[in-house]
């Protein structure tokens, strides 16, 4: 069963394996096994330094995690009121004849629009919820969201910019910067590569300064950076246009850079210095919006012009806001003004960090099938001709509003049935409270996950699903590499589990849809593996990958994104209209819409923060960062996480003793659309006017509607900017002691 027979003494196994969840790292683990019981997990510490691929405290806890006692085991219906999470056990054949018969009741009686589908959670290359999209696209089709919950800021950005989403060095290249930005970019809480961390302890100890750039003393602040620059959340562009503006005022740019690869810098400049709409953007103009001194702007935007290369590292979180993406368009602007981009040391901005040894799932998984439903829809946003705006689609962010309010609002159809097949879409969407009036409304809700998340709460029937341990898999490091993970089976399945792919082949089963699935587990991922290119390149013998699990891939230098664009142009044009990098986007300028202006801008328009009139009721800018002890809403209650890092609400002095908060108070936090409970942490690494709560701890209502469980988005909006980015980041908040 396992990969490598490492037979010890005491008849204990060593197992390597790795998870697959939705985190930015991929921890290579040692799994000891012991009579088929997992008796301790390690991490990578035996490679040798260079290369070792460390784990972070959640890799090391996963033991508490596999073997949780809330672990499901058997399929359950729902006994209860939705919500109140009370369930009982049913066999596999009663949970699968339920759901087809409400598959066809709704089918028949609404068609299959009315279907919603989502899923997540698991970042594996077989055992994902493809086989279920198949099935379910067989049977008609379903609705689906469009857009990404996580990134589409940063995406848009990139892919108006560039054209491509690749926009990341591999990690070791920052050794080669004179000088590193973390400008909203956290890696040493929220990992952005296994390797991050590690290479960025290399820069420091090199002497390379490390400037952070954020609204909290962030953990890489911290740990890792020479000056901390504190900014007003949401104001980023502004302060970017300013350091746009010292530039071009002393001439630091870099003409020749600017010239060859950029279309529109002219463009941009006229918006800088004020030729298009009067006001100068100079550092005195963005300190009244960002809060940053102008010395300091206009000090930093000297060093980043004239240290070459340097690296300015943008990130998704900043742009997971209201005009989330005009700070990652402005972030690309200042890259390319610098002439850092597809150079060792530099960096291309965009946010998405992802270089392609990471990606390697493109052409792997069950083949699908496209979903009848989608056919022929019209485009419904229109933004830009991109793959991701899909037909007949809602966004991600506005699924609770779009099931409560269907075609008479405007959605692409009446949804009457969810299937969640992972991902907690209750607790990690914006407005929870209005995702359980949503939820209300439907008339079956599906839910297969590895615990009764509250989503799951919610739904008609619940199936269970194994852990990475339960079965072998490929995964993917995200956003960098370059490694291959071959993740090894270390146990029997527990209970009655089984993988999203195996409930997707039993559905198509059970739905009469002969040789749907062909192949053993084991043969599919062979097959991946002789199929992929990716692969091919890398990969021998696949017995040997197997039980190796981790593959190195030994690359001649680090990865530059845009290195062939930069060095060849005339024979490796950008994937955009113009071939060059687009300062200046004509497909934005034809939709003529001020809100996506052709030139990266700090918009000027109502959001909820500091300036709206709301703020006199709700003064603080709450922010949501991703937790260090969690993948947002996985890991909950792993007993040894919750004891290193308690759930807490940070929140600054001046901001905690005008309203009698002291540190460890229990607190009520609140807004119109809901109201948690938390025990406040008083300090002085976030600014005033800030607070900041982890996203991902599980919603938990009294009888009064106040969330017990802290769960941020009860707080958050459910809307989305207009280049599509999730506006999650954009929330004003009041608290008062409890
Ligand atoms: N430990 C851990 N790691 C993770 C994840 C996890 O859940 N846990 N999730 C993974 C996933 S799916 C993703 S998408 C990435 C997420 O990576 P990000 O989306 O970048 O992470 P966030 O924590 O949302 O935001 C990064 C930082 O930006 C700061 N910030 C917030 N608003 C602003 C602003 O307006 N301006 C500036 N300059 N800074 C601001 C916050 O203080 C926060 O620390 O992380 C991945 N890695
Ligand atoms: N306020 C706020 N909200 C946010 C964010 C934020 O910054 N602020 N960040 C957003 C971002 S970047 C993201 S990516 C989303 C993440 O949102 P989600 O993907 O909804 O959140 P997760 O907690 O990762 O949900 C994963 C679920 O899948 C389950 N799971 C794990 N493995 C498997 C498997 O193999 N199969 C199945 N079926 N289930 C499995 C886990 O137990 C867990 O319940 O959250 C978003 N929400
Ligand atoms: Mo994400």
């Amino acid at each position: 069963m396992s990969a490598e027979d490492n037979s010890q003494a005491n008849g204990e196994q060593i197992v390597l394996s790795t998870s697959a969840f939705d985190c930015g790292g991929r921890c290579p683990l040692r799994v000891h096994v012991k009579d088929g019981v997992i008796t301790r997990i390690e991490g990578d510490d035996y490679a040798d330094e260079d290369k070792q691929l460390r784990a972070c405290w959640r890799g090391r806890a996963y033991r508490h995690w596999i073997y949780h006692p809330d672990r499901l085991l058997y399929p359950m219906k729902r006994i209860g009121e939705r919500g109140t999470g009370q369930f009982e056990r049913v066999t596999w054949n009663e949970a699968m004849d339920t759901i087809v018969s409400e598959l066809n009741r709704i089918k028949e009686t609404y068609g299959n629009g009315a279907i919603y589908y989502g899923g997540g959670g698991h970042m594996g290359a077989l055992h994902t919820a493809g086989a279920l999209a198949k099935a379910l696209a067989m049977f008609g089709g379903y609705t689906a969201g469009y857009g990404n919950i996580s990134s589409e800021g940063a995406v848009w950005a990139v892919q108006t910019s560039y054209g491509d989403v690749m926009v990341g060095h591999s990690r070791e290249d920052l050794l080669n910067s004179k000088l590193i930005i973390m400008w909203g970019w956290d890696p040493v809480r929220m990992v952005s590569g296994t390797d991050a961390i590690n290479n960025l302890i290399k820069a420091k100890d090199a002497g390379i300064p490390i400037i952070s750039i954020g609204p909290r003393y962030e953990d890489s602040a911290a740990t890792l950076a020479a000056e901390w620059i504190p900014i007003i959340p949401g104001t980023d562009a502004a302060m970017m246009a300013a350091v746009a503006y010292v530039i071009v005022r002393e001439n630091l740019h870099d003409q020749a850079f600017l010239d060859k690869y950029t279309v529109g810098f002219d463009k941009f400049k006229e918006y800088v210095i004020g030729i298009e709409d009067g006001v100068e953007k100079t550092p005195a103009w963005a300190e009244a919006i960002c809060g940053v001194p102008a010395q300091r702007i206009a000090d930093l935007a000297r060093r980043y012009a004239t240290t070459k290369p340097a690296c300015l590292m943008d990130c998704q979180g900043p742009a997971r806001a209201a005009f989330g993406e005009q700070y990652n368009r402005c972030a690309i602007a200042l890259t390319a003004m610098t002439g850092n981009i597809g150079k060792p040391g530099g960096s291309a901005c965009g946010g998405l960090m992802g270089i392609p040894y990471g990606h390697m799932f493109r052409a792997m998984g069950i083949p699908g099938m496209r979903n009848p439903t989608e056919a022929g829809g019209p485009s419904i946003r229109g933004t830009l001709d991109l793959n991701l705006r899909l037909v007949r689609r809602f966004h991600v962010n506005r699924i609770w509003d779009g099931f409560l309010k269907g075609t008479a609002g405007g959605y692409p159809a009446d949804i009457k049935m969810a299937w969640f097949a992972g991902g907690n879409a209750l607790n990690q969407r914006g407005n929870t409270n209005k995702g359980v009036q949503a939820l209300k409304s439907l008339e079956f809700i599906v839910n297969q996950d590895l615990f009764l998340t509250p989503t799951g709460r919610y739904a008609d029937i619940v199936l269970p699903v194994k852990s990475f341990a339960e079965k072998n898999e490929l995964t993917r490091p995200w956003p960098s590499g370059p490694y291959l993970c071959y993740s090894n089976q270390a146990i029997e399945p527990l209970g009655e589990c089984k993988t999203d792919w195996e409930i997707g082949c039993l559905l198509a089963e059970k739905l009469g849809f002969k040789d749907f699935n062909d192949k053993t587990e084991d043969e599919w991922l062979r097959t991946f593996v002789a199929e992929n290119p990716e692969y091919q390149r890398y990969i021998e013998d696949y017995d040997e990958f197997k039980s190796e699990s981790t593959h190195r891939l030994q690359l001649d230098e680090p990865y530059i994104a845009f290195k062939a664009q930069i060095e060849d142009p005339e024979n490796n044009p950008f994937n955009t209209p113009s071939g060059k990098i687009e300062i200046f986007s004509q497909r934005l300028a034809d939709l003529n819409n001020p809100l996506t202006p052709p030139v990266p801008k700090y918009i000027i328009a109502e959001r909820e923060d500091r300036n709206h009139p709301l703020a006199k009721r709700y003064p603080l800018q709450l922010l949501s960062p991703h937790p260090r002890v969690r993948v947002h809403s996985t890991l909950q209650n792993v007993d040894w996480l919750v004891e290193v890092d308690p759930h807490v609400m940070w929140i600054n002095p001046a901001d905690a003793e005008p309203r009698g908060i002291r540190d460890g108070d229990e607190v009520y936090v609140f807004n119109d659309r809901g109201k948690l409970a938390i025990k406040a942490w008083v300090t002085r690494r976030i600014i005033p006017g800030v607070v900041s709560i982890y996203e991902g701890s599980w919603y938990n209502p009294d009888e009064e509607g106040i969330d017990r469980g802290g769960c941020v988005n009860v707080l958050t909006d459910d809307t989305y900017s207009p280049g599509g980015a999730a506006a999650l980041k954009t929330v004003l908040v009041e608290t008062t002691k409890a």
